[in-house]
């Protein structure tokens, strides 16, 4: 018999909570065979980051303020404490065996994550238990999402460096792009579709829309449509340096095997902070103290501490390093399994 799974998302903004929560419910579905509702409130992004969805095996509901009043499945997925609708909880408890209820958490490579992940969460007043899962870098965390059918490609080897550019706002990446125009060195530069996209075109003073080539210096940036999530993952695959955002083109990043720069999702007060010292602390352990000293310096630009023009020549000269880093780098962190057959594992005691 297959299980059957409600998953629960709330598009925040951007694009990661509708991208990893569609990688989940794919993943449980075709790789576990699990019978797959994912109620989305906007469903929206799923267009243009799988198109062709309605052919697999999820069924996708909008989630409405007025929730239909449907039976829970056996395993009630929470995505980044989405909260549940409260009919839909109170059907939990009304069943003789209550749904496994899992809140999904946001990844963090920070040391308490293993510590937290599993941790079991009493409901006040029901008879109901939610569970914390926790992503993660490190074994006794959650693991990280990853699709047997994940493919990246192969490397385009041409005479330039080659760069992927996905990012958030980010008052470094002007300072960026003139550092590299005014280099020595060739630098092509594909400019994901959105912010990253609109900010480039207020550098260069000019349009900048999809498939336009603009040439600046050393320089050379092409505008990016925006692509499907396999797409996306060829395009890492392709590029020599990828800079990343937020939480899954982060994860995707080290999957591709190459290296990259990753712009936290910025928290109030700084709260990403710790998140990104204790990512760089475990990324750059088995790096030599130079090359891992120029990866942090250079991240800490980026993430809005330091100068990012002076932060460029030593973070180039480690690129070769970091490209020699990034296959065991991968490996450790395959090694904790991946998120899905670690919840179907998690699961499987409890139904
Ligand atoms: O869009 P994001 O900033 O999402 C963020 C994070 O998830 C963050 O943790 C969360 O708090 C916030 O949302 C609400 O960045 P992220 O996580 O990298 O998600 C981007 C998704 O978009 C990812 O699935 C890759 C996909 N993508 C494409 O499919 N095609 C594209 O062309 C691009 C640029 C991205």
């Amino acid at each position: 018999m297959s299980v059957s799974c409600d998953l629960f998302c709330r598009v925040v903004d951007n694009l990661g909570d509708a991208g990893v929560c569609w990688r989940l419910a794919r993943q449980l579905a075709l790789e576990f065979g699990w019978s797959m509702r994912l109620w989305i409130d906007d469903p929206a992004p799923l267009d243009a980051l799988a198109p062709g969805h309605e052919a697999l095996p999820v069924e996708i509901h909008g989630w409405t303020e007025e929730f239909p009043d449907v039976a829970p499945a056996q395993v009630v997925v929470e995505a980044f404490a989405c909260e549940l609708p409260p009919r839909y909880i109170e059907r939990m408890a009304a069943l003789p065996r209550p749904p496994v209820w899992i809140n999904l958490e946001y990844l963090s490579a920070e040391d308490w994550v293993s510590g937290c992940h599993g941790l079991p969460s009493p409901h006040p007043t029901l008879p109901l238990t939610k569970h914390f899962f926790f992503p993660g870098f490190a074994a006794g965390t959650g693991g990280l999402i990853r699709e047997k059918d994940a493919d990246f490609g192969q490397r385009a080897i041409g005479s330039a460096l080659s760069v992927s550019m996905f990012c958030y706002d980010n008052p470094a990446l002007p300072k960026l792009l003139t550092a590299w125009a005014e280099g020595g060195e060739p630098i092509v530069c594909r400019v994901a579709d959105g912010l990253p996209r609109r900010q480039v075109a207020l550098w260069l003073g000019s349009a900048f829309a999809p498939g336009d080539v603009a040439r600046c210096g050393a320089l050379e940036l092409t505008a990016l449509p925006f692509v499907p999530q396999p797409d996306y993952d060829r395009l890492l695959g392709a590029s020599d340096l990828n800079f990343v955002r937020g939480e899954d083109s982060f994860v995707r990043a080290q999957w591709a095997e190459r290296p990259f720069v990753w712009q936290a999702y910025p928290q109030a007060e700084g709260a990403h902070r710790p998140k990104i010292e204790a990512f760089l602390d475990r990324y750059g352990r088995a790096l030599p103290q130079d090359r891992r000293a120029a990866t942090a310096d250079f991240h800490r630009a980026w993430n809005g501490r330091g100068d990012i023009a002076a932060a460029w020549p030593s973070f180039r000269i480690a690129l070769p390093a970091l490209a020699e880093h990034a296959k065991p780098w991968a490996d450790e962190i395959a090694s904790h399994g991946n998120i899905a057959e670690n919840l179907v594992r998690f699961c499987a005691g409890r139904l």
